[in-house]
């Protein structure tokens, strides 16, 4: 008798035992390929400066509420932090910055990036892909894990709360891709699974990558090329 533990890892595949015994996972949202005894495809896929545009976002509030002080443009913007870059601009004003995505309301208004919720539509119907939306919430809990969860079923539904990952470290969840805004993603898991692809953003995009990083520079970049190529390297190790 084989022991119910040794199929737990087979879990996340939509194919194995478990879903002949209507176990474990909800049902997939839709019939998926599991012939060929692999996991389909796993693509993480960033919220804030990915999906949702948190840069733009907060521009427009800081400006609204804070009138007459200085600001820092898109153009302009450098380095990930935005409370450090404002921080540097003017000692007071790393806190007038944090006061904007603290505020109720700010996750939810954010606008989608241009193509952004297309393309993951499109990505997840894909035959043999699995997508989750993994994105890391500020730790001001009171409003931003909500508004993320209501933000993803205003613009993609709620069958799609299924793929929210809402984590501080992204290193710990397994994947083959994690499409980011952040240039150093780092966490308790030395080698994470996935490859990191670059997604330009305003604060990334004068960084030079070193090889073999790659990037995706907005939702019209061929982002099926990268899956097709990640696929394509996953099947030499069949
Ligand atoms: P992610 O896109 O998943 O890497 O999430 C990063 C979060 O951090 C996102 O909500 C934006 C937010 N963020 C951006 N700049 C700052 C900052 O300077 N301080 C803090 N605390 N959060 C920031
Ligand atoms: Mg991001």
């Amino acid at each position: 008798m084989v022991p119910l533990s040794s199929f737990l890892h087979l879990q996340g595949r939509r194919c194995g035992p478990f879903a002949a015994l209507g176990l474990g996972r909800a049902p997939p949202r839709r019939p998926r390929s599991c012939g060929a005894g692999r996991r389909p495809l796993r693509v993480l896929v960033d919220m804030d400066g990915v999906l949702a545009d948190f840069e733009g976002g907060f521009l427009k509030k800081f400006r609204a509420r804070y009138p007459d002080t200085p600001y820092i443009t898109l153009e302009d913007r450098r380095g990930f932090w935005v409370s450090e870059q404002y921080g540097r601009l003017r000692a007071e004003l790393s806190e007038k910055a944090i006061s904007i995505w603290e505020s109720k309301n700010f996750f939810i208004e954010l606008d989608p990036l241009p193509g952004a919720v297309e393309a993951v539509k499109q990505m997840a119907n894909m035959e043999n892909t699995d997508v989750f939306i993994c994105t890391s919430p500020i730790k001001m809990y009171r409003y931003c894990p909500y508004e993320k969860y209501a933000w993803v079923e205003k613009h993609f539904g709620q069958e799609f709360l299924e793929q929210i990952v809402l984590t501080r470290d992204k290193t710990v969840v397994s994947a083959d891709l994690l499409i980011d805004d952040r240039p150093d993603i780092t966490g308790a898991e030395p080698n994470p699974s996935w490859e990191h692809i670059l997604f330009t953003a305003c604060h990334n995009k004068h960084l030079q990558l070193k090889p073999p990083s790659r990037r995706l520079h907005s939702w019209t970049d061929n982002w099926r090329a990268v899956l097709d190529s990640k696929r394509a390297a996953r099947s030499q190790f069949i």
